[in-house]
């Protein structure tokens, strides 16, 4: 069994210390920690969703192995910090999971890698109204706001910021950027957002074009 699968199956049955064993042999072989984060971690949280559609698994069991994922994560969050002598800055970029939304692994992975690329992340967090979104727009100044949404039902929360930008007169201060799982490419679009990202290094590379 390799190291990144060894992860994966740790992961889904939500053994913490397995699961965090496998990962530090896999650091020791020198396995990259984006592997171990999207082949290993996201690809198990993966797998477990579809077996909670299934009712193969139930939610507290999904909830358990989204903590493990998080504390990895910021155990590897050092792996992944800019070098400021060697980026220069690219953007500022506004972060958040929608209202009504409480999955934050992929938008905390999305600012992980933005930041490692150069760009200063501001991450409101989850669970975040449009209301405050706009107060932050208003005090931050980003250049990009990134708007995570991981349920259908919260998905239209990314339209009504767009029209809530409209109305404050920030829309043309700031790009915006849709993702999430159930987010396409068409979404953005019908929308009127800015920018579409599949996956975190798909982030930057949308963002970089957008900035010009
Ligand atoms: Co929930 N959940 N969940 N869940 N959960 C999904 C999303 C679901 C697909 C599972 C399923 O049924 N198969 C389903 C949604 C169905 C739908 O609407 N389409 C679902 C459901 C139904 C629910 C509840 C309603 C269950 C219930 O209560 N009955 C409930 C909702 C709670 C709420 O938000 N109000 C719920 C709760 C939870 C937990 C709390 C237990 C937990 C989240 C914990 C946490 O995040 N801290 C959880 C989890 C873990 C999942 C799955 C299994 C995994 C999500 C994840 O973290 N993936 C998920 C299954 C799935 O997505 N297939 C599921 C790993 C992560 C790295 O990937 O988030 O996709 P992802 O992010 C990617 C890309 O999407 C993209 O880049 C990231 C990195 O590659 N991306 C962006 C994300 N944001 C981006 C922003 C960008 C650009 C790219 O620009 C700004």
């Amino acid at each position: 069994q390799d190291h990144l699968s060894k992860i994966m199956a740790a992961l889904m049955d939500q053994d913490r210390a397995a699961t965090n064993a496998a990962v530090d042999e896999a650091l020791g072989d020198e396995v990259p920690p984006m592997d171990i984060l999207n082949e290993g971690l996201a690809a198990g949280l993966q797998e477990l969703g579809v077996l909670f559609a299934e009712e193969e698994v139930y939610l507290p069991e999904l909830l358990l192995a989204a903590e493990i994922t998080t504390e990895i994560m910021k155990r590897l969050q050092s792996e992944f910090q800019a070098d400021e002598t060697k980026i220069k800055k690219r953007g500022t970029v506004l972060l958040a999971t929608v209202e009504g939304d409480v999955h934050d692994i992929g938008k905390s992975l999305v600012g992980m890698i933005m930041n490692a690329s150069g760009y200063n992340i501001i991450d409101a967090g989850k669970d975040v109204p449009n209301k405050k979104m706009i107060e932050l727009v208003k005090e931050i100044h980003p250049d990009i706001v990134g708007l995570s949404s991981l349920l259908s039902t919260t998905m239209p929360a990314q339209q009504e910021f767009i029209e809530m930008a409209k109305e404050a007169g920030l829309r043309d201060q700031i790009k915006i950027i849709v993702g999430g799982a159930p987010v396409s490419r068409d979404w953005a679009n019908k929308i009127g957002a800015d920018g579409y990202a599949e996956d975190a290094s798909g982030t930057v590379v949308e963002a970089d074009l957008l900035l010009g």
